[in-house]
């Protein structure tokens, strides 16, 4: 397949390959992430958390993406927006929070970055950076180095639709495309570049039939439900395991808030188009679906919110107390770059 091909935007009742016990768990990772990303924005405006970038309305991809995939093998390149990946994979609310409190302890970056750039040792997170699209081209040297392994893994990469544009996302797809790579690239389309809209900087209406152009399919899929999306992520694992090589999957998406705690979206967006954005809020969504499958009640859902306000507000007050780094840690970290020295 080398066309674009519309895989799913309606919202199924049946629960695919996925148990119903499973896709409730994949709702509780999704309000988990719905309420720490509230609460960063909180600590944003208390002045505590120096900036943010929020995944809310990007939950139900992130969550079913990483679902179709394993991650005892496979290997992901993260962008800032993925609080829900994030958790999925492993990384725990204390984790990110420390990040964004620029916390001693902060796994990622030591409190030296941008908050949760850098690498997860643990969770075995790529180091990623805030310079949009660098995290292509590093995927197709991870599956090229997979690939000449004879390893099973796939290497899975996302980004959002105005890093679509940049050189170095079309150098990494031509090459992953020539040597038939196990890499997949998820496009999160949630049609704004900051506030640049997707036709100021697209001259075609989707991302996938980009695809095309490099010789491996592209799917669009609608990313607020959960069963399509993972549907065309294991679709597209499948392939890579295979051996014949990449898929671009694009999960559309709402941004529901502005591009970051920096940015104010009713300067650029209309009014309109903010109050339609809430009928594609994937917590209703997932929640609807649950309920009309008989997967949750109200008073199960009820208890998921409030077990997810309950471990946040654990995790903020744990974090809270926590020290800064030392001073006399300023040099940490840092690599040797003068005569002067400094550690390295
Ligand atoms: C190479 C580069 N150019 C510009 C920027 C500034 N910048 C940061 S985020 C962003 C928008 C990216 O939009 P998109 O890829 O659609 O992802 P989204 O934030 O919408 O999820 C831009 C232009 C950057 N970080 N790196």
């Amino acid at each position: 397949m080398s066309a674009t091909a519309n895989q799913s935007s309606k919202t199924s009742n049946t629960t695919g390959r996925l148990s119903g016990d499973r896709l409730v768990e994949l709702y509780r990772t999704m309000v988990l992430s719905r309420y720490l990303d509230e609460r960063v924005w909180l600590l944003n405006r208390q002045g505590k958390a120096a900036i943010a970038a929020s995944a809310q309305g990007h939950e139900a991809t992130q969550v079913a993406c990483i679902e179709a995939t394993d991650p005892s093998q496979d290997h992901y390149l993260i962008y800032y927006r993925q609080f829900t990946a994030m958790l999925a994979l492993g990384t725990e609310p204390e984790e990110m929070l420390r990040g964004f409190l620029a916390k001693e302890a902060d796994p990622m970056n030591a409190a030296r970055q941008f908050p949760l750039h850098g690498a997860h040792p643990r969770v075995d997170l790529f180091n990623f950076s805030n310079v949009i699209a660098t995290q292509l081209p590093q995927a197709a040297g991870v599956a090229l180095a997979d690939k000449l392994k004879g390893s099973d893994a796939v290497t899975i990469v996302f980004f959002g639709d105005g890093a679509s544009s940049q050189g170095d996302t079309h150098e990494a797809m031509n090459f992953a495309g020539v040597h038939k790579l196990p890499v997949i690239f998820f496009c999160e389309n949630n049609r704004y570049a900051i506030s640049v809209p997707l036709e100021n900087q697209m001259g075609i209406e989707s991302v996938a039939s980009r695809a095309s152009g490099y010789g491996f399919p592209g799917v669009q899929v609608d990313g607020t439900d959960v069963l399509a999306v993972h549907e065309a992520m294991t679709a597209a694992v499948d392939r890579a395991r295979a051996g014949d090589g990449p898929t671009l999957i694009e999960a559309s998406v709402e941004r529901l808030l502005p591009h970051t705690t920096d940015d104010d979206h009713t300067r650029y967006r209309s009014a309109d188009d903010i109050e339609k954005m809430s009928d594609r809020d994937p917590i209703s969504i997932m929640s609807e679906l649950l309920k009309r499958s008989d997967l949750l009640t109200d008073s199960q859902d009820e208890s998921i919110h409030a077990n997810a306000k309950k471990r946040v507000n654990h995790a903020t007050d744990t974090v809270d107390a926590e020290p800064y780094p030392g001073v006399e840690s300023m040099f940490d970290h840092v690599l040797e770059g003068s005569a002067n020295g400094g550690n390295s």
